[in-house]
């Protein structure tokens, strides 16, 4: 595959500090013969944690900065003086991000747990939680225990590694085999400049684009790469891009009018979608005929007949400018559902 700049799935290694050790530390002045304990707190240490960034579109920025180490507590000292907090580890991400922590079972697999995931702007996600820094000796001053020579330590800090996956979050995502025309599509609903190209998989990463319907409304379409037969398998460029259609509300299948069979065409899709995820049939589902230009009426006419029932159908040619806004139409309303 070429190399891309869109990065969507890092993996980073990552560490809290620890707390600061708390101090034992007595009160030492002239003329007072004996100083009380006034050892102070420890610091906390240092937490990993992410924040979603609506100005970054990518991971890109973690693929060469995959250690991130918080710094530990400074330990408490003299006169109550308790030790500095670390500064925490902010690390942006963009929205859509999914955190899973690589845990090692009993019997020594490694499993991806499910850390949590960031979708907001502003929403932070707390990685690693920084120890927190331990009690000075005044604390544990009592009525039997007049000085007490005991401190608490810092709590330890953590440390794991983590997978971060962005999801694309758009609200209808493009299903359809390569060369069905689904960037030129994109590319006439939208601003996106994908590129387009008379061959397969001329897309090999997801394209955004913002579609305005009309009001003022607008949704976020996804373009991703096609899909083939045996995808499931491996086959083509396989269905890892499907995870950014896994939370589109609205699937867009698109299927050209020169297919020999367009329900068959239509059911393979299908079959690769539930292979990945049948959760994915759960989605509200179009179907767009597309480069209808090269048909002439009678052909289309014809081919009404031949549909798959279960899926509204809109016939278009973003080439020709054909049906496109109805096609709009009928998203926002689908997306209104
Ligand atoms: N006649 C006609 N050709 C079209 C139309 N839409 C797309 N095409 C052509 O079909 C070919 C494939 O278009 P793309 O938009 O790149 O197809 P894609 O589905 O994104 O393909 P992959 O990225 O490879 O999966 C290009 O040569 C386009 O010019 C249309 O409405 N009419
Ligand atoms: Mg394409």
């Amino acid at each position: 595959m070429a190399s891309s700049n869109f990065v969507d799935y890092v993996k980073i290694f990552a560490r809290s500090g620890h707390g600061g050790a708390g101090s034992a530390h007595f009160r030492r002045e002239k003329f007072v013969a004996f100083g009380g304990p006034d050892g102070g707190d420890g610091g906390k240490g240092g937490s990993i944690i992410l924040k979603g960034d609506s100005q970054y579109w990518t991971l890109i920025h973690l693929k060469y900065q995959r250690h991130q180490f918080a710094e530990d507590g400074q330990c408490g000292s003299g006169a109550r003086s308790s030790g500095k907090d670390a500064k925490d580890i902010i690390i942006p991400v963009p929205l859509g991000t999914v955190a899973r922590r690589l845990v090692e079972t009993e019997d020594g697999e490694t499993e991806l747990e499910y850390v949590g995931e960031v979708t907001e702007n502003g929403e932070e996600l707390v990685l690693l939680k920084g120890g927190r820094g331990g009690l000075g000796n005044w604390h544990f001053k009592t009525a039997t225990n007049q000085a007490p020579r005991y401190a608490q330590p810092g709590e330890e800090g953590d440390e794991g590694a983590f997978i971060l996956e962005l999801k694309v979050l758009a609200d209808v995502g493009l299903v359809g085999f390569p060369n069905a025309g689904k960037s030129t599509l994109l590319s006439v609903v939208s601003a996106a400049k994908p590129k387009i190209a008379n061959y397969a998989f001329t897309t090999l990463e997801p394209n955004l684009g913002i579609v305005e319907v009309r009001d003022g409304h607008s949704f976020v379409m996804a373009d991703i790469p096609g899909i083939i037969e045996g995808a499931h398998e491996g086959k083509g460029l396989g269905t890892r891009f499907l995870r950014h259609i896994e939370r589109n509300s609205i699937l867009l299948f698109m299927v050209p009018a020169d297919s020999d069979d367009i329900k068959h065409d239509y059911q393979v899709l299908l079959g690769e979608l539930t292979q990945y995820n049948p959760e994915l049939l759960d989605k509200e589902r179009l179907l767009a005929i597309t480069k209808c230009d090269m048909l002439d009426e009678e052909l289309i006419e014809q081919m009404k007949s031949e549909l798959p029932e279960d899926i509204e159908t809109v016939f278009i040619s973003s080439v020709a400018g054909l049906n496109i806004q109805q096609l709009k139409d009928k998203i926002w309303a689908a997306l209104q559902r």
